[in-house]
């Protein structure tokens, strides 16, 4: 067949709704030409700024999770994100050590170990599941993006035991502000939104014959939770964090979706 005139259906479905719903959208907004282009504006700094990716993981990237996950079994999604980058050290562990993220001589920040046990929606255990995580550190920033730090500062991938166990020694991420000193931060301005999300440890799971498990951890009293500027919190990835000594232990169960 020739590709020109193959029509990819569903990019046309999907565009053809964009569009509809766009133009519904400005028959409702009744836009002037002045708010028009002011909007046009916006959207060319938004691009120019490269705050597309950030932009649309903060204010869409949910709605794509829930109309795919929504009341299915396992564990829910949560936002991929920005900060998600390929390539990251994969960490080695000596006789059941805990992983440890690589992070800067001095880190700052308090201590973290966090705990997880892999299984999938039938029970059984997975073990050599591909683990991959990334956070932001105590001054609230990404290696590899707004930060100082080395890239893949915090980053770091490593497999489940023959159990479907980890444990990873890190910092403890805290609450995160988008940044909002651009487009995106305008919007939020006028729209009188916080900017902030609840501190959140970034995972991916990925075992043979599953789907990718792409999620997020958040802890019990963060202040955030309820107003997560990109509504990436869900419940069944709450767990406590807990002070011991000098450091603070989490865990959390994660149950994967078969192919
Ligand atoms: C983040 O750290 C994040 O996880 C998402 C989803 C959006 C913006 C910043
Ligand atoms: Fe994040």
């Amino acid at each position: 067949m020739n590709p020109n005139t193959a029509k990819n259906t569903r990019v046309e479905e999907v565009f053809d709704l964009f569009i509809q719903h766009m133009k519904g959208f400005l028959d409702e907004a009744q836009l002037n030409h002045e708010e028009y282009t002011n909007f046009v504006n916006w959207a060319d700094r938004l691009g120019k700024k490269g705050e597309i990716p950030l932009f649309a993981d903060v204010f869409l990237e949910t709605h794509v999770l829930n109309a795919m996950y929504k009341d299915l079994p396992g564990t829910q999604p949560s936002l991929l994100g920005p900060y998600f980058v390929e390539g990251t050290p994969k960490l080695e562990n000596e006789n059941g050590e805990p992983f440890e993220l690589p992070r800067r001589p001095n880190e700052p920040g308090e201590t973290l170990y966090f705990k997880g046990k892999v299984k999938n929606v039938d029970g059984k255990v997975l073990p050599n599941t591909k683990v991959e995580m990334w956070h932001d550190d105590a001054s609230g920033k990404y290696s590899n993006f707004d930060s100082d730090a080395p890239d893949y500062n915090l980053r770091g991938h490593f497999y489940t035991d023959e159990n479907g166990e980890f444990e990873v020694k890190t910092i403890t991420p805290i609450p995160y502000s988008i940044p909002v000193d651009g487009p995106t931060g305008e919007f939020l301005a006028y729209t009188e939104q916080h900017s902030m999300r609840p501190a959140h440890l970034h995972i991916m799971f990925i075992a043979d014959g599953h789907e990718t498990l792409i999620t997020q951890v958040f802890f019990d009293g963060d202040e955030y939770l309820e107003t997560d500027v990109a509504e990436g919190v869900r419940d069944d990835l709450l767990t406590k964090l807990e002070r011991k000594g000098d450091y603070n232990e989490a865990s959390l169960d994660f149950v994967m979706r078969k192919e």
